[in-house]
Protein backbone atom coordinates (compact mmCIF):
# COMPACT_ATOMS: atom_id res chain seq x y z
CA UNK A 1 0.00 0.00 0.00
CA UNK A 2 1.12 3.10 -1.19
CA UNK A 3 0.41 6.01 1.49
CA UNK A 4 0.20 10.19 1.37
CA UNK A 5 3.39 10.53 4.00
CA UNK A 6 5.95 13.28 4.61
CA UNK A 7 8.49 13.40 6.99
CA UNK A 8 7.20 16.01 9.32
CA UNK A 9 10.33 16.57 11.96
CA UNK A 10 12.94 15.61 14.09
CA UNK A 11 12.76 15.99 17.59
CA UNK A 12 15.88 15.86 20.71
CA UNK A 13 13.54 17.73 23.14
CA UNK A 14 10.36 17.76 24.45
CA UNK A 15 9.78 21.23 23.46
CA UNK A 16 10.00 20.91 19.54
CA UNK A 17 7.38 17.71 19.52
CA UNK A 18 4.68 19.13 17.58
CA UNK A 19 1.33 20.38 18.45
CA UNK A 20 -0.15 17.61 19.51
CA UNK A 21 -3.56 17.77 16.81
CA UNK A 22 -3.74 14.13 15.30
CA UNK A 23 -3.35 10.97 16.49
CA UNK A 24 -0.38 9.46 17.26
CA UNK A 25 1.18 6.02 16.70
CA UNK A 26 4.42 5.21 17.86
CA UNK A 27 6.71 2.51 17.20
CA UNK A 28 8.61 1.29 19.75
CA UNK A 29 11.24 -1.78 20.66
CA UNK A 30 14.94 -2.84 21.01
CA UNK A 31 17.44 -1.24 19.17
CA UNK A 32 17.97 -3.17 16.03
CA UNK A 33 14.35 -5.10 15.91
CA UNK A 34 13.10 -2.91 12.96
CA UNK A 35 10.61 -0.29 14.00
CA UNK A 36 11.76 2.25 11.21
CA UNK A 37 11.54 -1.01 8.58
CA UNK A 38 7.91 -1.81 9.72
CA UNK A 39 6.66 1.86 9.28
CA UNK A 40 8.03 2.03 6.02
CA UNK A 41 6.81 -0.95 4.79
CA UNK A 42 3.68 0.56 6.37
CA UNK A 43 3.56 3.62 4.47
CA UNK A 44 5.16 1.58 1.08
CA UNK A 45 8.03 3.82 1.08
CA UNK A 46 11.26 4.53 2.31
CA UNK A 47 10.69 7.30 4.58
CA UNK A 48 12.47 6.52 7.93
CA UNK A 49 16.73 5.88 7.91
CA UNK A 50 17.15 1.92 8.58
CA UNK A 51 20.33 0.56 9.50
CA UNK A 52 22.18 -2.83 10.16
CA UNK A 53 24.05 -0.54 12.92
CA UNK A 54 21.81 -1.26 16.15
CA UNK A 55 20.95 2.67 17.92
CA UNK A 56 20.65 4.67 14.55
CA UNK A 57 17.18 6.32 15.12
CA UNK A 58 18.43 8.63 17.80
CA UNK A 59 15.64 11.38 17.72
CA UNK A 60 12.15 10.71 17.64
CA UNK A 61 10.93 11.17 14.53
CA UNK A 62 7.31 12.57 13.35
CA UNK A 63 5.73 11.48 10.05
CA UNK A 64 2.68 12.80 8.85
CA UNK A 65 0.26 10.02 7.39
CA UNK A 66 -2.83 10.62 5.01
CA UNK A 67 -3.57 14.31 6.98
CA UNK A 68 -5.19 11.90 9.67
CA UNK A 69 -2.52 10.65 11.51
CA UNK A 70 0.96 11.35 12.83
CA UNK A 71 3.76 8.10 13.15
CA UNK A 72 6.30 8.22 15.53
CA UNK A 73 9.46 6.37 15.17
CA UNK A 74 11.23 6.17 18.54
CA UNK A 75 14.88 5.79 19.19
CA UNK A 76 15.35 1.80 19.90
CA UNK A 77 16.23 0.58 23.88
CA UNK A 78 18.58 -1.53 25.46
CA UNK A 79 21.37 -0.95 23.34
CA UNK A 80 24.15 -2.85 24.76
CA UNK A 81 27.10 -0.42 23.54
CA UNK A 82 25.21 3.07 24.21
CA UNK A 83 27.10 4.90 27.18
CA UNK A 84 24.86 4.63 30.75
CA UNK A 85 24.25 8.53 30.24
CA UNK A 86 23.09 7.85 26.70
CA UNK A 87 20.81 5.31 28.21
CA UNK A 88 19.44 7.52 30.83
CA UNK A 89 18.53 10.25 28.85
CA UNK A 90 17.13 7.82 26.22
CA UNK A 91 14.61 7.05 29.52
CA UNK A 92 13.67 10.80 30.45
CA UNK A 93 13.15 11.84 26.97
CA UNK A 94 11.09 8.94 25.53
CA UNK A 95 8.94 8.63 29.03
CA UNK A 96 8.04 12.19 28.76
CA UNK A 97 6.61 11.16 25.17
CA UNK A 98 4.99 7.58 26.72
CA UNK A 99 4.09 9.27 29.48
CA UNK A 100 2.39 13.15 28.83
CA UNK A 101 1.47 12.60 24.95
CA UNK A 102 -2.19 12.65 25.72
CA UNK A 103 -3.50 12.26 21.69
CA UNK A 104 -0.97 8.85 21.62
CA UNK A 105 -3.42 6.46 20.50
CA UNK A 106 -1.28 3.40 19.88
CA UNK A 107 2.05 2.07 20.73
CA UNK A 108 3.48 -0.46 18.33
CA UNK A 109 5.26 -2.77 20.36
CA UNK A 110 8.35 -4.95 18.25
CA UNK A 111 9.41 -7.81 19.47
CA UNK A 112 12.31 -10.18 17.40
CA UNK A 113 10.52 -13.29 16.67
CA UNK A 114 13.56 -15.34 17.22
CA UNK A 115 14.13 -13.98 20.97
CA UNK A 116 10.70 -13.37 21.63
CA UNK A 117 10.30 -11.41 24.91
CA UNK A 118 12.97 -10.01 26.91
CA UNK A 119 13.60 -8.44 30.04
CA UNK A 120 13.60 -5.21 28.99
CA UNK A 121 10.76 -6.04 26.86
CA UNK A 122 8.87 -6.86 29.59
CA UNK A 123 9.83 -3.85 31.60
CA UNK A 124 8.34 -1.63 28.99
CA UNK A 125 5.04 -3.62 28.65
CA UNK A 126 4.25 -3.86 32.21
CA UNK A 127 5.27 0.34 32.11
CA UNK A 128 2.78 0.69 29.16
CA UNK A 129 -0.08 -1.41 30.79
CA UNK A 130 0.40 0.63 34.50
CA UNK A 131 -0.05 4.02 32.38
CA UNK A 132 -2.84 2.27 30.35
CA UNK A 133 -1.31 3.33 26.79
CA UNK A 134 -2.85 0.89 24.47
CA UNK A 135 -0.90 -1.32 22.44
CA UNK A 136 -0.08 -4.05 20.00
CA UNK A 137 2.62 -6.40 19.38
CA UNK A 138 4.43 -7.39 16.61
CA UNK A 139 6.66 -9.88 16.06
CA UNK A 140 9.25 -9.37 13.05
CA UNK A 141 11.88 -10.71 10.91
CA UNK A 142 9.30 -13.68 10.88
CA UNK A 143 10.98 -14.49 7.76
CA UNK A 144 14.09 -16.09 9.11
CA UNK A 145 12.05 -18.61 11.08
CA UNK A 146 10.65 -21.91 10.40
CA UNK A 147 8.01 -23.19 11.37
CA UNK A 148 8.85 -25.02 14.50
CA UNK A 149 10.70 -21.88 15.48
CA UNK A 150 7.56 -19.97 14.96
CA UNK A 151 5.62 -22.38 16.95
CA UNK A 152 8.19 -21.73 19.83
CA UNK A 153 8.39 -18.14 19.69
CA UNK A 154 3.84 -18.08 19.71
CA UNK A 155 4.12 -19.95 22.93
CA UNK A 156 6.32 -17.40 24.20
CA UNK A 157 5.28 -13.95 22.93
CA UNK A 158 1.21 -15.74 24.55
CA UNK A 159 2.77 -16.67 27.63
CA UNK A 160 3.30 -13.01 28.50
CA UNK A 161 0.77 -11.87 26.00
CA UNK A 162 -2.15 -14.07 26.38
CA UNK A 163 -5.21 -12.06 23.84
CA UNK A 164 -4.16 -8.72 22.71
CA UNK A 165 -3.56 -7.59 18.86
CA UNK A 166 -0.44 -10.15 18.04
CA UNK A 167 0.94 -9.62 14.67
CA UNK A 168 3.76 -11.94 12.34
CA UNK A 169 5.49 -9.22 10.09
CA UNK A 170 8.16 -9.43 7.60
CA UNK A 171 10.21 -6.42 6.55
CA UNK A 172 10.93 -8.82 3.36
CA UNK A 173 7.85 -10.11 2.47
CA UNK A 174 5.47 -7.47 3.63
CA UNK A 175 3.77 -10.06 6.20
CA UNK A 176 1.86 -8.72 8.68
CA UNK A 177 1.57 -4.96 6.94
CA UNK A 178 -2.60 -5.17 6.32
CA UNK A 179 -3.14 -6.73 9.80
CA UNK A 180 -1.19 -3.64 11.57
CA UNK A 181 -2.88 -1.12 9.50
CA UNK A 182 -6.43 -2.61 10.91
CA UNK A 183 -5.30 -2.24 14.13
CA UNK A 184 -3.96 1.18 13.46
CA UNK A 185 -7.14 2.21 11.96
CA UNK A 186 -9.36 0.89 14.80
CA UNK A 187 -7.84 2.58 17.29
CA UNK A 188 -7.77 5.97 15.77
CA UNK A 189 -10.47 6.15 14.24
CA UNK A 190 -12.57 8.91 15.76
N1 LIG B 1 15.21 -10.28 7.38
C1 LIG B 1 14.65 -9.19 7.93
N2 LIG B 1 15.42 -8.13 8.26
C2 LIG B 1 14.83 -7.06 8.84
C3 LIG B 1 13.43 -7.01 9.10
N3 LIG B 1 13.14 -5.83 9.68
C4 LIG B 1 14.31 -5.16 9.80
N4 LIG B 1 15.34 -5.88 9.29
C5 LIG B 1 16.77 -5.49 9.27
O1 LIG B 1 17.18 -5.21 10.60
C6 LIG B 1 18.07 -4.09 10.64
C7 LIG B 1 17.53 -3.01 11.57
O2 LIG B 1 16.36 -2.46 11.04
P1 LIG B 1 15.83 -1.01 11.45
O3 LIG B 1 14.48 -0.87 10.86
O4 LIG B 1 16.83 0.03 11.13
O5 LIG B 1 15.73 -1.20 13.04
P2 LIG B 1 15.31 -0.12 14.16
O6 LIG B 1 14.52 -0.87 15.16
O7 LIG B 1 14.69 1.06 13.54
O8 LIG B 1 16.75 0.23 14.77
P3 LIG B 1 17.18 1.52 15.65
O9 LIG B 1 16.66 2.74 14.96
O10 LIG B 1 18.66 1.42 15.65
O11 LIG B 1 16.61 1.31 17.01
C8 LIG B 1 18.23 -3.63 9.20
O12 LIG B 1 19.39 -4.23 8.65
C9 LIG B 1 16.97 -4.18 8.52
O13 LIG B 1 17.15 -4.42 7.15
C10 LIG B 1 12.64 -8.15 8.70
O14 LIG B 1 11.41 -8.22 8.89
N5 LIG B 1 13.30 -9.19 8.13
MG1 LIG C 1 15.19 3.07 13.62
Amino acid sequence: MLCSAQFLLSATHESQFPTPELPEVAFLGRSNVGKSTLLNKLLGQKLAFTSSTPGRTQAVNFFRVEDRILFVDLPGYGYAKAPKSVTRGWQEFIDAYLVNRDNLALCVLLLDARRGWMEIDLQLKEWLEFHQRPYMVAATKVDKLNQKERNASQKNIRGHYPDGDLVWFSGLTGQGVKEIWQTIWKTTAR
